[in-house]
């Protein structure tokens, strides 16, 4: 079974990030065969970017990987613009892909709505590149944030539409997202979701970030009327904390409600605060450690593009051989392919 996932080298990550994927990536490495980790530089340039920066942002995202806890030996680390197959899929790919299709997507409204110099036709393509990321390496299960759920039904669409066109090559696969902590929100702004590219630095906690901060983010955090420690639809401030402690403590939403029932908001933010400074804590200090060594973080990018690169080549010569790209059968006869 292969687990496939990407994550942009967007500098810090936060803790949406975290709850909502990073999570799953640890999980994932524990029992797939392999668990594929993508950090996706060719995605970031979809939107507004700094080419200075961006190398330097995928060192940090590997290394906050890194120091969450995903291990070279037991998964695939790698950038994704070091093995090409994954932009001659994308467009081999477009052959099957409907304009309307692309045109629904949610993201691509959002993030075209707010681009203000230009929006790029990679955004109107963002999906194709990532379904491609995840067909390459025929991935069964891709752990994500509930804000990715229409593009990996996008992805599987695309696999079912090439199938019927081409024969069976790609495997559709299925999302995985997690029942608590999917779609962590801002914590000013709680009716829109936590997010590098939008949000503010009171409205988001990088995992990074120092305790003091994380306890004085929290404090401030958008709160509603009542003080009572419940969820409910007129309250989404207190909602997105109550769902935050439930994965620090790994305890279901109703127990938490019951333990801080009567407490007030002042008494559980600061709990809030103890958990997230609790769990974040190690994985900031492992990356201070792991950040500094940027040659020794290029030579596993190097060896994890290596691995990659060994799935992803005989994969892209069956889907061209199929398609009737290049010489008849160029594709290697080793290349089984999956029903
Ligand atoms: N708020 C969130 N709650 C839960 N999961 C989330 N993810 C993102 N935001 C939340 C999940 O994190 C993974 C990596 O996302 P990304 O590659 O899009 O990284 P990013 O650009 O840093 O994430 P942002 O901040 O959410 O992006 P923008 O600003 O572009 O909207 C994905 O699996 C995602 O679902």
């Amino acid at each position: 079974m292969r687990i496939f996932s990407g994550i942009q080298p967007t500098g810090r990550k936060h803790i949406g990030n975290y709850i909502g994927a990073i999570r799953g990536y640890l999980e994932g490495q524990e029992r797939a065969d392999p668990a594929i980790y993508c950090i996706v530089d060719l995605h970031a340039t979809s939107v507004a970017y700094d080419p200075e920066a961006l190398p330097g942002y995928v060192l940090d995202t590997t290394a906050m990987l890194l120091a969450a806890g995903l291990d070279p030996g037991r998964c695939i680390l790698f950038r994704q613009s070091d093995v090409r197959e994954h932009t001659e899929l994308t467009w081999l790919l477009c052959s099957v892909t409907p304009c309307g299709d692309l045109q629904r997507m949610h993201q691509f409204k959002d993030k075209s709505e707010r681009e203000q110099e230009l929006v790029r036709t990679s955004l109107f393509l963002y999906p194709v590149l990532q379904a491609a990321d995840i067909l390459l390496y025929r991935s069964d299960e891709v752990p994500v944030g509930d804000d990715q759920r229409q593009h990996i039904e996008l992805a599987r669409e695309i696999a079912r539409r090439f199938n019927s066109t081409y024969g069976e090559v790609l495997v559709e696969p299925k999302h995985v997202i997690p029942e608590v902590g999917a779609r962590i929100m801002d914590l000013q702004d709680p009716s829109t979701k936590m997010s590098t590219s939008y949000g503010t630095d009171a409205g988001l906690i990088y995992i990074d970030d120092e305790p003091d901060d994380i306890r004085r983010k929290l404090a401030r955090a958008e709160t509603d009327s009542g003080r009572e420690v419940v969820r409910g639809p007129d309250k989404p401030g207190i909602s997105n904390l109550i769902e935050v402690m439930s994965v620090t403590r790994g305890a279901a939403p109703e127990d938490i409600e019951r333990e801080f029932e009567g407490e007030g908001y002042g008494t559980f933010k600061n709990a809030v605060a103890e958990d997230v400074v609790g769990l974040l804590a190690p994985v900031r200090e492992r990356y201070r450690e792991l950040r500094p060594d940027e040659d020794g973080l290029e030579r596993m990018l190097a060896e994890g593009a290596e691995r990659a690169r060994a799935i992803a080549t005989p994969m892209l010569a069956e889907v061209r051989d199929v398609m009737g790209i290049g010489p008849k059968g160029a594709a290697s006869p080793a290349v089984q392919r999956r029903g």
